[in-house]
């Protein structure tokens, strides 16, 4: 891992520059749940499939990081696919595990440090057939691929990141119908985070078992909920949102509760059971942070615990509310993450806008960069910044049209373009570096 970075104003063993990418959204053709699922056209708003994607599992990522390395980039935060890697329960593919082993190497070889996470999303057939993270074994599955993680690749991994986003996979998958296993039940939704929840302890105990010197971290979905107006009503839907969205899983991995419940004022309800060995099982966390929601009470709105989003949406594709950009909010959230956990190292492990022009993504960029000194200079220890992401690639339900790359792909011919915003990434880097 490198030793020596710095952002403007504080220095730091290794303050990290980078994007971030999945496997199912680059990788061509992984076999998981998510290739199952999107076999039928009316998963996704565009009736595609991650397919061919950017092709990195049958060679292009090679040339995608050294491109990242060119582009200025210090590391990259990617997925693993527990699909390829465990195909069948207890089996473990010692090819595919040589795969990521060359494109790690290559990774490092080109200065990059390494994030991986190992639980972006998709999941094993076989254990989406056993009922996904509702399967009473899916903690101890995962831990047991974690161990296999830790002793075939931990050597080769920086920071190791155990599940991406609980929250959104809850809300997305188990409350709602759009991702699977689709079951569109609230209930679905707090059990699916306890079970996400104890997968995660399990994974860093077993991480930790296997290759003691683990740096393992958590990475959290946090936007901002606030208020659509002075109401009290809306007040009060705004902290619903925040609290089942945000605050239960801080809560949980902090057990601040006082704290943490401030900030959803009288609202002290937790959902979730206690979960043995979450408390403080991490070495790091991540933040992943796009925009803000304004919160207007609807009492139609039951699914959304009866707060509508009124935003002007200035990321908008569609049907789908990605919020509004607000950078101040990465700030707070950073700065809310630090108090949770006071002294704890924190990345942005995601931040970026679906932007097809590169019209909004200069600025966007300039301005959340920004906000994590402004983070930093308010004391919130922050290591490193990953855009979302290196590549245009496959957005879940949003298929092939939502581009939120540094570097634009060709879909018919992949030709890769950097479009301005990688540019103006680079020099930034550069800037805060110091070698311009
Ligand atoms: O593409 C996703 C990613 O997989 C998880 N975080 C949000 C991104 C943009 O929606």
């Amino acid at each position: 891992m490198r030793t020596k970075a710095t952002i403007e104003g504080s220095s730091h063993d290794a303050f990290l520059w980078g994007a971030a990418t999945s496997h199912h959204q680059v990788e061509d053709d992984e076999p998981s749940d998510w290739a199952d699922w999107t076999r039928d056209p009316s998963h996704t708003i565009d009736g595609s499939r991650a397919g061919r994607a950017c092709e990195w599992w049958s060679g292009r990522a090679e040339e995608d990081l050294t491109l990242a390395a060119r582009l200025g980039h210090t590391a990259h935060r990617l997925g693993l696919s527990w699909a390829r890697l465990e195909p069948e329960p207890g089996r473990f593919d010692e090819v595919a595990f040589d795969r990521y082993a060359r494109l790690l190497d290559h990774a490092h070889g080109e200065g990059l440090t390494i994030m991986a996470t190992l639980f972006h999303f998709t999941l094993p057939r076989w254990l989406a057939k056993e009922g996904a993270c509702l399967s009473p074994r899916f903690p101890e599955r995962f831990a047991r691929f974690c161990d296999r993680v830790a002793r075939r690749l931990g050597d080769r991994i920086d920071l190791v990141a155990t599940i991406n986003e609980p929250s959104v996979l809850a809300f997305m998958a188990y409350a709602g119908k759009r991702w699977p296993p689709g079951l569109g039940r609230i209930d679905a939704f707090f059990r699916a985070l306890a079970a996400i929840l104890r997968a995660h302890a399990a994974g860093y105990a077993a991480l930790l078992d296997a290759r003691p010197a683990s740096k393992v971290g958590l990475v959290l979905n946090a936007p901002r909920f606030d208020p659509a107006s002075g109401s009290r009503r809306d007040l009060l839907a705004a902290r619903l949102q925040d609290r089942f969205f945000n605050a239960i899983v801080l809560d949980a991995l902090t057990e601040k509760r006082g704290r943490v419940a401030e900030l959803a004022g009288p609202l002290r309800v937790s959902a979730l059971p206690k979960i043995p060995g979450l408390r403080g099982s991490f070495h790091w966390l991540g933040l992943n942070y796009y925009g803000r929601y304004r919160v207007r009470f609807d009492p139609r709105a039951a699914g959304t615990l009866f707060g509508a989003h009124v935003q002007e949406h200035n990321v908008r594709l569609e049907h789908v509310d990605w919020g509004e950009i607000h950078p101040d909010g990465l700030r707070d959230q950073l700065l809310r993450f630090a108090q949770a956990s006071p002294g704890t190292p924190l990345y942005v492990t995601e931040n970026g806008v679906m932007d097809p022009t590169d019209a909004r993504r200069v600025r966007y960029l300039e301005q959340h960069v920004a906000a994590v000194e402004e983070a930093m200079a308010g004391g919130a220890p922050v290591r490193g910044y990953f855009h979302w992401s290196l590549l245009d690639n496959f957005e879940w339900a949003e298929g092939w049209r939502a581009p939120f790359g540094l570097v634009a792909v060709d879909r018919e011919t992949g030709v890769r373009t950097p479009r301005p915003s990688a540019e103006r990434y680079r020099a930034l880097i550069e800037a805060k570096e110091g070698h311009t």
